[in-house]
């Protein structure tokens, strides 16, 4: 018989520029595994759920990609290939370093006689250098692949085919799942076409439950692939019983533990025998080190472990 997850896939759109995207992910899942590069798929931002067809509004979530994208960075820094599924508009990796900012309040004019050149002001020109070399040494290694999504469906679609393209990688794939994914959706045949109108009155929504996709995903699409996932709760109480049960359900290896509040100093790393936490001083905070070296520090070594013992 037909699993949920299956049927909900079939009857989901196909996003825009899919085929070009899938072409752009296997191309370099190929090439990364020509290098023997190990690849990891960071998932990273919000999906969103229209409420219309012809889209006007739409149900978001908070997520900024702080944890994917500052995840990337260090990944990359360790020698990873990435894949880095996001929002677009999220936070990307390097770019982010400068997301609260104005670009124009980077820049000065400078004058030189009668020439008029446009540079980096001096107090930022350090930082910028620093983060500018690392960019330009990751992009023309071209170990880097950014690939965006809007929409829950957009979503599902790019992580399949992402997770399929890496399954020949057996280990040497990692999935490293950060995005807030929608776990409610519209059906298309229950979608109005219009815009919702104001003056028919209060608007009573019904949504359905999204098949969860770890499932298809552990089993058929990248079964050999360290798989990990995350775990949301603003109820403390709730964290470690439910990541368990995630990982009894789905199989997987690891679940990251976070409560929405503390995200960026703890989080818990959950293994069907084991929870170890990690936390950030607050000197640490004030050092400007983030959880997420921390994290990635302990996945590598994790995944380098289950490598030794294949
Ligand atoms: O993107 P962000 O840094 O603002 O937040 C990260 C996060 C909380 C979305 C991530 O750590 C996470 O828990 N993702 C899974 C969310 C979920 O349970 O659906």
């Amino acid at each position: 018989m037909e699993s949920d997850s299956s049927k909900f896939l079939k009857e989901l759109p196909v996003p825009e520029r899919f085929e070009e995207k899938q072409i752009r992910i296997q191309n370099f899942v190929e090439r990364q595994h020509s290098l023997r590069n190990k690849v990891v798929l960071v998932t990273s931002g919000g999906t969103i759920v229209p409420l219309e067809s012809r889209t006007v509004r739409f149900i978001d979530n908070f997520s900024q990609g702080t944890r994917g994208s500052a995840s990337a960075e260090y990944f990359l820094n360790s020698g990873y290939a990435v894949i880095f599924l996001h929002r677009n508009g999220s936070l990307e990796p390097y770019s982010r370093n400068f997301s609260r900012k104005n670009l124009l309040d980077f820049l000065e004019f400078r004058e030189d006689g009668q020439e008029q050149s446009l540079a980096v002001q001096g107090k930022y020109e350090e930082k910028i250098s620093k983060i500018l070399r690392i960019y330009q040494k990751v992009t023309h290694s071209e170990m880097l692949l950014s690939v965006d999504f809007t929409t829950l469906s957009e979503y599902l679609y790019l992580l399949r085919i992402a997770a399929l393209a890496l399954k020949t990688l057996q280990l040497d794939a990692m999935l490293y799942l950060a995005a807030a994914v929608s776990d409610f959706y519209i059906p298309k045949d229950q979608m109005p076409e219009h815009k919702i109108q104001s003056s028919n009155g209060s608007l009573q929504l019904s949504l359905q439950l999204v098949p969860k996709l770890l499932e298809p995903l552990v089993k058929d699409w990248a079964p050999d692939a360290f798989i990990i996932s995350f775990k949301l709760e603003t109820n403390r109480s709730l964290l470690i019983s439910k990541s368990k049960a995630a990982l009894e359900k789905y199989q997987h290896q690891l679940v990251i533990a976070n409560l929405l509040e503390t995200r960026k100093e703890e989080v818990i790393l959950v293994t069907k025998d084991s929870s170890k936490p990690i936390l950030l001083s607050a000197e640490c905070l004030s050092q400007g080190v983030e959880i997420e070296e921390l994290i990635i520090k302990e996945l590598i070594t994790i995944h380098n472990h289950m490598l030794n013992q294949k």
